[in-house]
């Protein structure tokens, strides 16, 4: 059994608006994670560029989320932070990738088909691709580990599927090579918790988005105290008190996702917030919540301003971040493409 070291990576796209559940469901557990495991964290731009991007909001918006991984606690000298398009060896790996994973495969994958929509035909190739190149961003680095939201759960799957093929298909020539019994770990998904899928404020049944037409669906983590504060108060609810039982919450969407988004932002869990909250109308609720998630978000959102006064300083963490990615990446390349037996590997 070839045995890994235990590394996280993930990544999240610079296309805007990022929001509350991109930072329950993925940052938050980002900065958690590098208490216990080496760690890369990718501002995933090749990704953005599957669809339209404005270049100069998505220079922005690269800066932007950068600022939101540091200012939510991101150590950049311990961990590795830095944006994908300045490590070649993602697109190069995901070529390949391209020619390991089957159509079928991503035939099935439901983003394309959400993302797409009925606009099939004019999509880009890069959107049916991508999670080709997400398998690509994880197992350049061998990544054992990786937090994502419950959305990016098939995308894990299919990055598992071709670490499999390619260790599969590519054993013997690893072996002569001493590469080790397989190449690839089979990437474990980090998922769960109250915030794994936080929908939207205007709509229980969809998740928050970045590009819901509707700014009143997400809390944007630029959003300013007051901004917050009236966004929680007009989130749609349904007319009955909170439940006294989890298993009352599973009929109510929209009460189950404001109990699930508390209980994320205070470190605890829906059957806490219950306790304290069963019985009680949403008029009390929802401004423990606004002062809650002011409370949180505030000094983030605060620290973001900051960073962002100086894009020279993020970009000069991108820069440095990006000189110790490519480290590895070209180390595993080297080592891939002599698995291929394509001539001129450079090691
Ligand atoms: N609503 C969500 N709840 C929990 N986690 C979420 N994530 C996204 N939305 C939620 C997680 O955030 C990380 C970064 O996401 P991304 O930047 O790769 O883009 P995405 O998943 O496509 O995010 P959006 O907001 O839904 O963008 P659009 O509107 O463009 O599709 C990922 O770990 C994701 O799971």
């Amino acid at each position: 059994m070839t045995t890994f070291v235990n590394r996280v990576f993930s990544g999240v796209q610079p296309t805007g608006n990022l929001h509350l559940g991109n930072y329950l469901g993925a940052i938050k557990r980002f900065v958690a994670l590098q208490h216990s495991h080496e760690c890369v964290y990718c501002i995933v731009d090749m990704h953005a560029v599957t669809t339209w991007q404005d270049p100069k909001e998505l220079t922005n918006n690269i800066r932007e989320v950068t600022a939101a991984f540091l200012a939510a606690g991101i150590d950049p000298n311990k961990h590795i932070v830095f944006n994908q398009s300045q490590v070649a060896e993602h697109a190069e790996l995901a070529w390949l990738f391209n020619c390991v994973a089957r159509m079928g495969w991503l035939n099935r994958m439901t983003q394309f088909k959400d993302k797409a929509g009925k606009n099939r035909e004019n999509a880009s190739v890069g959107l049916f691709s991508y999670p080709n190149l997400m398998a690509a961003d994880i197992l350049l680095y061998k990544a054992t580990h990786v937090p994502v939201g419950e959305d990016q759960k098939q995308h894990l799957e299919l990055t598992r599927d071709i670490a499999a093929k390619f260790n599969h298909d590519f054993a013997g020539r690893i072996a002569e090579l001493g590469l080790g019994e397989s190449y690839f770990p089979i990437t474990e998904p980090i998922i769960g918790g109250p915030a794994a899928r936080v929908m939207s404020l205007r709509d229980g049944s969809r998740k928050m988005s970045k590009s819901d037409p509707s700014d009143m669906s997400r809390i944007n983590l630029t959003d300013d105290p007051d901004t917050i504060a009236k966004k929680i108060r007009k989130a749609k609810t349904d007319p009955e008190p909170l439940p006294d039982s989890i298993e009352d919450l599973k009929q109510r969407p929209e009460a189950d996702n404001l109990i699930g988004i508390y209980a994320a932002i205070n470190d605890s869990d829906k059957e806490t917030v219950i306790t304290e909250f069963g019985g009680k109308s949403f008029s009390e609720f929802k401004p423990a919540l606004a002062e809650l998630a002011v409370e949180k978000l505030a000094p983030i959102n605060a620290k973001i301003r900051e960073y962002m006064a100086d894009p020279a300083s993020i970009d000069a963490i991108l820069t440095n971040g990006a000189d110790k990615a490519r480290e590895i990446a070209k180390n595993n390349m080297g080592e891939i493409r002599e698995s291929f037996g394509l001539v001129g590997a450079i090691k």
